[in-house]
């Protein structure tokens, strides 16, 4: 942990750690407290007292660390005005408790949109053509021996997509490409958008052969594809899920898989990341991705550079990029007088 002594620099906490470009930026403008680094947490966090910044990202790049920035931390930072997240996602944090104490959360949307459309296609074609089996049954040698059985097909399916937001949007892009026909679940029908909206999940599933999971995490989509919308996907459905795990019941999607109620299943999130249910890794044809929808060099810089462009500009009082919904942003009333 950094000790504040007598440097005079914003305070900033990394409950976890960030990816080293993201804190070398930071470090030459702040006085960056590693929450992570430190054996005793609370005392960490008592000598934390003056921070006015959080930034964090879900989930934890690097280590094994859960570190939600929830109300209890914020109430033991009692000048914190400004919590930024690496990834578009931020159910890691409260933005409601943000909200009520006037802090602001920023996050890094637009930036990885076509990143993670690519994973989750990659992720649907791997799946429907059992890819990833059939590598490894070259690999096995068993190739010497006969034939890779037949797979499903992506031709003649429909995609149904829970989320027509930015991600949804551009894996529908993809479908449309692919020859996929598209339908969407939202709250409310996204206005212009030219495919077909369901207003119920059930009947959008039963609508379906493959649901595409793009909606964001957190207690409002907890579990929300439960049993009952994967037994209307049915004994041909493939349920590809690049958001959050937690907004699919685990347990009900392995016995799903396991007694054939789907087809398959690829999933580049779980319930508690990084531990993934043994059940779904001794199934052979679900795929299993470590959580990299954006995780791509490139791609990954950029939301870094976005996290710091948004501390930036509520250092030094520009317009701040990225505001959550739950915390728009106002520029301070001019001081008169
Ligand atoms: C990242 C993500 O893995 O943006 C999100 O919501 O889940 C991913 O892009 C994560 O945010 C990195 O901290």
């Amino acid at each position: 942990m950094a000790s504040p002594g007598a440097d005079s620099r914003t305070q900033l906490l990394m409950p976890a750690p960030l990816p080293a470009l993201i804190q070398e930026a930071l470090e030459r403008r702040f006085l960056v407290h590693r929450l992570y680094e430190a054996s005793d947490r609370e005392a960490a966090l008592a000598q934390a007292a003056d921070v006015r910044v959080i930034a964090t990202g879900v989930p934890i790049l690097t280590q094994d660390v859960q570190a939600p920035v929830n109300a209890a931390l914020m109430d033991l930072l009692p000048k914190l005005e400004l919590i930024a997240n690496l990834g578009v996602g931020y159910d890691n944090i409260d933005a409601q408790a943000a909200a009520a104490r006037g802090i602001i959360v920023t996050n890094t949307p637009d930036v990885l949109t076509e990143e993670t459309a690519d994973t989750a296609f990659g992720l649907l074609l791997n799946c429907v053509r059992q890819l990833s089996r059939a590598e490894r049954f070259v690999r096995a040698g068993r190739w010497l021996h006969g034939q890779f059985e037949l797979s499903a097909s992506l031709r003649g399916r429909t995609m149904g997509i829970l989320g027509l937001g930015r991600i949804g949007s551009a894996i529908a892009r993809r479908a449309e490409a692919f020859g996929v026909q598209v339908v969407y679940h939202n709250r409310k029908p996204v206005e212009g958008a030219p495919y077909r909206y369901f207003d119920s999940l059930i009947d959008m599933a039963r609508a379906s052969d493959i649901l595409m999971i793009a909606i964001p995490g957190g207690a409002q989509t907890q579990k929300l594809v439960n049993a009952q919308v994967l037994e209307a996907l049915g004994r041909q459905g493939v349920l590809i899920n690049i958001a959050r795990g937690a907004i699919v019941d685990e347990e009900a999607l392995i016995e799903a898989l396991q007694t054939g109620k789907i087809l398959t299943a690829g999933l580049d999130v779980f319930a508690n990341e990084p531990r993934v249910p043994q059940a779904l890794i001794d199934m052979e044809h679900v795929v299993l991705l470590p959580h990299v929808g954006s995780a791509s060099q490139v791609t990954r810089d950029a939301m870094g550079m976005l996290l710091v462009e948004n501390v930036f500009a509520w250092h030094t009082g520009a317009n701040i990029p990225c505001p959550v919904p739950e915390t728009p942003w106002r520029r301070p009333p001019e001081q008169t007088g």
